[in-house]
């Protein structure tokens, strides 16, 4: 099926019964700025350009981010934080992206995550991962024909990521390469399937940016990165 179904799909999960029931919760009990707004509180699909060459994988909706406005990165600072980064890299038609109706679209980018709801305490359980891990797999070998690159932002992300490349049958190596900030993991073309890199980067939550751990250049720098190997 297409990334269409699959969004479909993703969006009417209730397979974690804590994850149900803190979705829907959170937004029960809105944040006063967003007071009176009706929050998505569903699974969150990706987002972006459905022949991506470059996907990002994130963690976790963040409760009153995406678990309100139904976008990946939509609506909390992380979010505004790599948009930004994604419109000065060129990704993006916009520097900001508020809610799913605004019009933003990306271009030779993906944005998805390993975990489709928003967790208790950012914290998804391994039980929790292991449940969705199928939509990250599916949505990833959906978007092979024409990706090259995967921006992981952080180590849950790198992990998910090269979990579902050694399930698929990519020669991932052993041990697995540990997580870094300006890791690069080049798989080579198999197969018939075209070469692979994985990138890892800070995640762009505000514990990393507001600590200056993650930059503005730094994003920059993966993300054009992203696009150079994609290029090649
Ligand atoms: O309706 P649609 O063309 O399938 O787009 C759905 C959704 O995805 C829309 O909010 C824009 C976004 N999108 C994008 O960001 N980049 C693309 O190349 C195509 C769609």
């Amino acid at each position: 099926h297409s990334l269409a179904e699959l969004d479909d799909r993703v969006t009417g999960c209730r397979a974690c019964p804590r994850l149900v029931a803190w979705r829907e919760s959170v937004a029960a009990d809105p944040r006063a700025a967003f007071r009176g707004q009706d929050y998505w509180a569903r699974p969150v699909p990706g987002f972006g350009d459905p022949r991506a060459a470059v996907a990002v994988v994130g963690l976790a909706p963040a409760a009153h981010g995406a678990n309100r406005t139904g976008r990946m990165f939509t609506g909390d600072r992380s979010g505004d934080f790599l948009f930004a980064a994604l419109h000065r890299t060129g990704y993006a038609d916009s520097p900001t992206s508020t809610d799913r109706d605004d019009g933003t679209t990306l271009t030779g980018i993906r944005l998805t995550a390993p975990v489709r709801c928003a967790p208790p305490q950012n914290r998804p359980t391994p039980a929790e991962r292991a449940r969705c891990a199928p939509y990250l797999a599916r949505e990833l070998e959906l978007l092979a024909p024409t990706l090259r690159v995967v921006v992981t932002l952080g180590a849950i992300g790198w992990n998910a990521t090269l979990s579902f490349l050694a399930t698929s049958g990519r020669a991932v190596p052993r041990p697995r390469p540990p997580f870094a900030h300006g890791a690069e993991l080049f798989l080579p073309r198999d197969t018939g399937r075209p070469p692979l890199t994985v990138l890892g980067c800070y995640h762009v939550s505000p514990h990393n940016t507001f600590t200056g751990r993650l930059t503005e250049e730094m994003l920059d720098d993966v993300l054009r990165r992203a696009g150079e190997v994609a290029a090649t």
